[in-house]
């Protein structure tokens, strides 16, 4: 299991935490995903051999917000 911090741009409303929470959580490796929308940011808990990060950033993007590892 890893655990990484995202950053996630265009979140305005607590709606958007959900559907960017959703998003990661309907992927298949996920245990946990926590956005904090003041911070802009996500911290995410999944299984490395099931999905890669680049995985969690395409299904953001997908619901039209950004996404981008934060190193
Ligand atoms: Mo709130 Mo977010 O009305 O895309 S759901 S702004």
């Amino acid at each position: 299991m890893a655990k990484k911090e995202f950053n996630i741009s265009g979140m305005t409303c607590a709606a958007c935490v959900r559907t960017v929470e959703k998003a990661a959580l309907a992927l298949e490796g996920v245990k946990s995903a926590v956005v904090n929308l003041s911070l802009e940011n996500m911290v995410v808990d999944y299984d490395e051999d099931k999905l890669t990060t680049e995985d969690i950033i395409k299904a953001v993007e997908a619901r039209g917000y950004g996404a981008s590892i934060k190193e």
